[in-house]
């Protein structure tokens, strides 16, 4: 097999890149491990930045968010039972965001590359990046066998395979392969974990508040988000290494109730709980995140905290960036915006570490917290409550920071 582009992984970095370059008028081959139904049941994000639903908008993949996504003019943050809204139009000049879940972004993006676009192989494992400092990389895969095969991650019977190209994108998460291809030595990782994760929850209910509220609270951090106008996605603090199990749905209302408390009249409403897992907290970084003909993008070159609501907005940054170099390079031979890919990345996937942990420190307890770094945390939130150009940083930073 021969393609322009390899691209391994069909989450948003992978689905994106891959229309980009359709558009664009260059073939790619996507190879996903997982299957279709696996990808698009995926629960993670939830909110798109201005600048992620221009993108969309401009590829043409838009149509079903603008008629399902909720634009967001806001979020709350509450503590100290008291409760402050940040209004990002008039902070920001008019910016906002989108409710739009990254599983609703997958299936459009899934449906137009099956409808419209190059190959799409699901059920199709990359197993190594071999040769990435030449001009000809080449992409080692399973596929599945005609027996099924199974899903990807067992290891287990198929048929192997090369594909070979001119260029290879590792869209292929914090667990992939595509990172191993950079020779230890050349790159350098940035990391830090952080002492808790989150137990989230999807309920059969309509969201208790129109907006997001993010809940800062002695007993740990809170989080309301929403699916759709009957669905809500919650989110608790606990401890590093819970199992999501050993939480009653009775112990994970009860214990939102406590952290949403506020003064007034506002009650959380309960539901059916549809979906209960936790997920860990890490900071990450690889640079660079490129290796002669090979790129990273996306989660498989850097990992934020979801306290900010980065991480699927970085991808699709990261893609853009590299899909405009790679049309700049068939357009002028030129391969300046390529060499320049990485640097461009990295500067606004630094700014997006920085406020993800800033966002984290502000809102979370950690298990050593003391006294002193309650009445901390409070007074930051004072801060932005209290002076417009805290809450301009705070809104511009969440709203996002400019691609390219
Ligand atoms: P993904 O989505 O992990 O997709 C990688 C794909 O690669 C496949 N793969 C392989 N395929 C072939 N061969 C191999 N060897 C392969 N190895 C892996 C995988 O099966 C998968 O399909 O990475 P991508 O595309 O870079 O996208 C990144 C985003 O998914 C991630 O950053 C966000 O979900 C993070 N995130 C949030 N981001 C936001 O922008 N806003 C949010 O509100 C937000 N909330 C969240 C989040 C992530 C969360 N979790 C669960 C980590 C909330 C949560 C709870
Ligand atoms: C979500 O809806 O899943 C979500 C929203 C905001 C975040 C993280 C996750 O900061």
């Amino acid at each position: 097999m021969r393609t322009t582009v390899s691209i391994i992984g069909a989450g948003p970095a992978g689905l994106l890149l891959a229309r980009l370059l359709h558009n664009a008028g260059i073939d790619s081959v996507v190879l996903e491990s997982r299957d279709r139904a696996y990808v698009e049941r995926r629960q993670r994000a939830g909110i798109l930045e201005q600048g992620t639903v221009d993108v969309l908008r401009a590829a043409g993949a838009a149509e079903r968010m603008d008629r399902e996504g909720l634009r967001h003019d806001g979020i709350e943050l509450r503590y100290d039972r008291r409760r402050h809204r940040v209004d990002f139009p008039a902070l920001t000049g008019g910016k906002s965001v989108m409710v739009y879940a990254q599983t609703e972004v997958c299936k459009d993006l899934i449906a137009l590359q099956l409808d419209e676009g190059g190959p799409l192989l699901f059920e199709t494992e990359a197993l190594a990046v071999e040769d990435a400092e030449t001009g000809h990389p080449r992409v080692r895969f399973r596929h599945a066998g005609a027996d099924g095969g199974g899903d990807g991650a067992d290891g287990g019977s198929g048929v192997e395979d090369v594909l070979e190209c001119d260029y290879v994108v590792g869209c292929d998460g914090f667990r992939g392969v595509a990172r191993a291809a950079v020779p230890s030595g050349v790159g350098r990782t940035f990391e830090r974990t952080y002492p808790f994760g989150w137990l989230g929850i999807l309920a059969d209910v309509p969201p208790s508040h129109d907006e997001l509220v993010y809940a800062r609270h002695d007993r740990g951090f809170a989080l309301l988000s929403m699916r759709s106008p009957s669905v809500s996605r919650l989110y608790l603090q606990v401890p590093e290494g819970t199992d999501a199990g050993s939480w009653s749905d009775e112990e994970i209302w009860a214990e939102l109730e406590r952290r949403f408390e506020t003064d007034d009249e506002w009650a959380l409403r309960r539901g059916p709980i549809t979906q209960k897992s936790v997920t860990p907290m890490r900071s990450y970084v690889h640079e660079p995140m490129r290796h002669g003909r090979l790129f990273l993008a996306g989660d498989a070159a850097h990992i934020v905290p979801p306290t900010g609501a980065k991480g699927l907005n970085l991808a699709v940054g990261d893609v853009v960036t590299f899909a405009r170099a790679l049309v700049h390079r068939t357009r002028t031979g030129s391969e300046d915006l390529l060499d320049t890919y990485s640097a461009t990345c990295l500067r606004r996937v630094w700014q997006a570490e920085r406020f993800s942990y800033d966002m984290t420190t502000l809102l979370h307890r950690a298990p050593d917290a003391t006294p002193f770094d309650d009445r901390l945390q409070v007074a930051r939130l004072d801060r932005i409550a209290g002076s417009r150009a805290a809450g301009t940083d705070l809104a511009e930073a969440y709203t996002g920071f400019p691609i390219g």
